[in-house]
């Protein structure tokens, strides 16, 4: 009886044991905040429109398992044209997408408020990085033939 009840709690032990290391190798193999797609060229003829200049964005995606703050963090252009975030969290498994124009935040929708474009038509690096100027991520392009870039 003695023996059986050892033998049970040794197994649930090692069951345990084995629990808590399986989800540590998954978040370090999966998952990463990261530029996911940038809309260069919206669509139609450049007007400068607010409409227009939202047609142009950068989505940045968070396939982590846990909600990450991008307070402070930078997106920048080649030319160094900077976007700052505010107060935002970016939910796990969530995607933000950063508009050029003028627009009100939400949590899947955010803008940097500009007059004009940011991201050129033909060719451009678009960089992520956090608040201590560490860089997250970068995707560049070079092509009139598409409108837009997976990263
Ligand atoms: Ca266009
Ligand atoms: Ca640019």
């Amino acid at each position: 009886m003695l023996r059986t009840r050892i033998l049970t709690v040794t197994a649930g032990a090692a069951a345990l044991a084995a629990v808590a290391v399986v989800p540590t190798q998954a978040q370090a193999a999966s998952g990463s905040v990261h530029l996911y797609k940038i809309y260069y060229d919206s669509p139609g003829t450049d007007t400068r429109s607010n409409a227009s200049l939202n047609g142009e964005y950068v989505q940045i995606r968070n396939t982590t398992s846990r909600a990450v703050s991008l307070k402070g963090w930078t997106l920048t252009d080649a030319s160094n044209h900077r976007y700052v975030f505010g107060n935002y969290t970016l939910g796990k498994g969530a995607t933000v997408t950063v508009h050029t124009g003028k627009g009100r935040n939400s949590a899947a929708h955010l803008y940097q408020g500009r007059a004009a474009y940011v991201w050129n038509n033909d060719k451009d690096t678009a960089t992520l990085k956090k608040a201590n100027g560490s860089r997250v991520d970068s995707c560049s392009y070079n092509s009139t033939r598409v409108d837009y870039k997976m990263c």
